[in-house]
């Protein structure tokens, strides 16, 4: 159970590097240095790294000082091999993104938002990133006549095409993921969920070039069934990055280590993105993300133990699902349950509306009552995924 680079683990500086302050409590660790956590990160067998401009170039640093930091990760980069697929911007911290940046009702704050962007961008493309992440945290309210929605969502399309335009442009090979989150900090945030985010997508004009990020506690904070939006993700084709992480139901985000919320879940979603293409390949190639926070309980071995907990608990739920998906029994029962049935289409090939209707065997002498009686054995399945994944299989 050992990672290696193969598996595309890679975790943001900002998740190890966490202080643990929270609304109600000072830092508990000391801050990191980006440099030791690239070190520590390719010792444990990570892939890679990510970051917003502030984790690596503290908010407001002088030209000069910039260029010392990003030459210092560089040399880290290059002695570690470790690589940096996905960046993005920290528009949350400052308080001049209090009322959001892409959003905000102040016009300027909005432009200086895209300029930070901008810079970042220019980084990300010289540092080899193909993804690049928005969250929008600040983006939204706590109370409803604070923000008109409709020219708020007009503004961030406004703002997403035209760094799009920017990176398509620059020919950087870039791709946007937007990550959904409900609320926290905002009371209600814009593009609460994947599926509001895809719904957004589609009405922006460079759309091929964007997709989403979704974060397991994110969806599961809004009560919604991660797997499940994953799904939806692949089958839009827009699950351009994943954050995966723990969450324990709708309350505070979390950002436990991956697998300590709904582990079941983990199970599944680590079937789909690794046996949910036809044929029983991969369904997603990209970074295996890690985007939790070291509880503010450890000291600084818990967090590099907590950092190797995610990628080997990944590893795990791995190897359960390929053992899931080799049992004979299991086969059996997804035949039974008719789980690959689904994908043969209910009308024929090249079948007509009109055939359909004129088929009695579809409805006149079809006999609701019978098809009402079959059972399903879904809770047989769902036993058997248990027993798997408790090791008892
Ligand atoms: C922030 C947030 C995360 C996002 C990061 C990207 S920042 O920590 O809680 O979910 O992925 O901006
Ligand atoms: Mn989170
Ligand atoms: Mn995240």
């Amino acid at each position: 159970m050992q990672p290696t680079a193969a598996d595309r683990f890679t975790f943001g500086l900002w998740t190890v590097g966490w202080q643990a302050r929270d609304p109600f409590g000072d830092a508990t660790r000391p801050a990191l240095d980006p440099v030791e956590s690239v070190h520590r990160l390719a010792a444990l067998g990570a892939y890679g790294v990510t970051f917003h401009d502030d984790d690596l170039i503290p908010f407001g640093s002088t030209d000069g000082e910039r260029d010392k930091h990003v030459a210092r990760f560089k040399d880290a980069l290059a002695e570690t091999g470790l690589v940096v697929p996905m960046m993005t911007t920290n528009l949350f911290t400052h308080p001049v993104f209090k009322d959001g940046a892409f959003t905000s009702n102040d016009r300027a704050v909005r432009r200086f938002a895209i300029r930070k962007v901008v810079r970042n961008l220019d980084l990300a493309a010289e540092l080899g990133a193909q993804t690049y992440v928005f969250w929008g945290g600040r983006e939204g309210a706590e109370s409803d006549g604070a923000k008109d929605v409709r020219a708020a969502l007009d503004r961030y399309r406004e703002a997403i095409d035209t760094l799009a335009a920017y990176v398509q442009e620059r020919d950087y090979g870039i791709r946007f993921a937007i990550e959904p989150k409900p609320n926290e900090p905002r009371g209600d945030i814009l593009l609460p969920t994947v599926g509001h985010a895809l719904a957004f997508i589609a009405e922006l004009a460079h759309a091929d070039l964007v997709g989403v990020n979704p974060e397991v506690g994110h969806e599961q904070m809004a009560g919604l069934n991660f797997a499940a939006g994953i799904a939806q993700a692949l089958w839009a084709g827009k699950l351009f990055h994943i954050d995966l992480n723990g969450q324990r139901g709708p309350k505070f985000d979390q950002d436990l280590v991956f697998g300590h919320g709904d582990l079941l879940n983990a199970f599944f979603l680590v079937d789909l993105l690794e046996h949910g293409a036809p044929g029983g390949g991969p369904a997603y190639d990209g970074p295996r993300h890690f985007d939790y926070k070291p509880a503010r309980t450890e000291d600084i071995d818990g967090v590099w133990a907590s950092a190797a907990a995610n990628m080997r608990t990944y590893l795990l739920l791995r190897e359960r699902a390929a053992a899931y998906r080799a049992d004979p029994e299991v086969q059996e029962a997804l035949a039974y349950s008719g789980v690959g049935a689904l994908a043969t289409p209910t009308l024929g090939e090249a079948e007509s509306l009109d055939a359909l209707l004129a088929d009695r065997g579809a409805f006149e002498d079809f006999d609701p009552d019978v098809a009402g009686a079959r059972g399903y054995g879904f809770v047989r399945l769902n036993q058997l995924a248990v027993e798997h994944l408790l090791g008892a299989r």
